[in-house]
């Protein structure tokens, strides 16, 4: 009989002591002397097995999926969360057509911790409920004011990172010939990433230049800032000198370069170019960051918050001074790497997530050209905003 998960026991065994003597337990002790029986009984045996090994198999698979939503989150006293109230709840706070009642009421703050998944809220005086929710109820204001992102589906947040840097996943890529990419999906929890969109969105002097293009005039096809450190010389590109701005100007930035300089002790910046797509049709075009003042192999680090958008890397197809049997070798194995024919040009996608670190270093300015896509489709063009920073070293 089936054993209860808590007990470990089944209901006829609490109550008599034992397990029932049911025909598949015979199996197991019979000793009479009949082969037809004993037959019969080893088969209900091993069907009883076939359904156990089924069921584990079927949990198994359900944990699986119901993992693939399960978030570890907390919240700290004093953050705001938005509660999940019933119909008859939200009537004594507002009196609304029960069509019209609102699945999160809030902000309140949060003033203590109860137990390991309930927290008590601040509420108001005129909602005369228990104030104390179970997790499941509560979701963060900032990710219930941004519900755009892919990241975001379960709704709830703060994942706790204690030590973001000890525990973070690092991806690295060799793109051959001492090119390199290191890539971070989560070098910030998706609360933090949210605080510093909702910042940088905000409070940043956002332009959108006009630069040139193939010697033509035009708008850049997206918003863009620029901090320098004080003292260093002008940096320009495409025709534009952006005017440069303090990392005091603007204070988050500056812990965004602490966490960025903890996770990549080994590079140093003092310069950052800050770009914003204000929707799916903003873009990058392909260009390589190989300006003079960075040298000729750059680290650059680029943090990537809000809208998920696709970065492609192809190679540039210059010469470079290496022999061309090294070049036939490289290419060789770089075809048989990703499956090319003859022909094709090298490709790396990747998909910035919301919080997420990628490294570009080595010869990867010098040999490769980058770009971010417009998303086609008009859905995929009216999606919301991504806010990209990307960390340099100005010699
Ligand atoms: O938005 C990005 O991820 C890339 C931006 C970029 O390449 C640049 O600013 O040079
Ligand atoms: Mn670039």
């Amino acid at each position: 009989m089936q054993r209860s998960e808590s007990t470990g026991k089944s209901p006829f065994e609490l109550v008599t002591g034992h397990q029932p003597l049911t025909p598949n337990a015979l199996a197991a002790s019979y000793d009479g002397n009949s082969p037809a029986a004993y037959k019969t009984m080893k088969e209900w045996y091993e069907q009883a097995d076939l359904a156990r090994a089924s069921l584990d198999k079927a949990a198994k698979k359900m944990k699986k999926w119901a993992d693939k939503k399960r978030r570890h989150v907390e919240f700290d006293v004093g953050d705001k969360v938005m509660v999940k109230l019933l119909p008859q709840q939200f009537k004594t706070f507002r009196k609304v057509h029960k069509g019209l009642i609102r699945r999160y009421e809030g902000p309140f703050p949060v003033i203590g911790r109860v137990g390991k998944v309930s927290y008590r809220v601040e509420l108001p005086p005129k909602l005369k409920i228990h104030p104390v929710f179970h997790m499941l109820q509560m979701q963060s204001e900032l990710v219930f004011a941004n519900p755009n992102s892919g990241d975001l589906k379960t709704g709830r947040e703060k994942l706790v990172c204690k030590s973001p840097n000890l525990s973070m996943k690092k991806d690295i890529t060799d793109l051959g010939d001492g090119s390199e990419l290191v890539y971070c999906p989560r070098l910030f929890t998706e609360y933090k990433s949210w605080e510093y969109f909702n910042y940088l969105d905000k409070n940043i002097s956002w332009t959108r230049p006009t630069i040139r293009v193939f010697g033509r005039q035009c708008l850049q096809p997206r918003d863009t800032c620029y901090i320098a450190s004080k003292g260093l010389k002008d940096y320009s590109y495409s025709g534009y000198t952006p005017q440069a701005y303090c990392w005091d100007d603007f204070p988050p930035l500056k812990e965004i370069l602490d966490e960025v300089q903890k996770a990549v002790p080994e590079s140093q910046f003092n310069s950052l170019l800050l770009n914003r797509y204000k929707t799916g049709n903003d873009y990058a075009s392909w260009h390589a960051d190989n300006e003079k003042v960075y040298g000729p192999t750059p680290d650059i680090a680029s943090i990537s918050f809000g809208c998920e958008r696709d970065f492609l890397l192809k190679k540039n197809g210059k010469t470079s001074n290496k022999s061309q049997v090294q070049k036939f070798k490289l290419m060789k194995s770089l075809k048989r790497k990703r499956g090319m024919s003859n022909g094709e040009v090298p490709y790396k996608t990747f998909k910035l997530k919301h919080g997420s670190l990628l490294m570009m270093r080595g010869n990867t300015q010098r040999d490769w050209v980058h770009s971010i896509p417009k998303r086609v489709g008009e859905k995929a063009a009216a999606l919301s905003t991504r806010i990209n920073l990307t960390f340099r070293l100005v010699l």
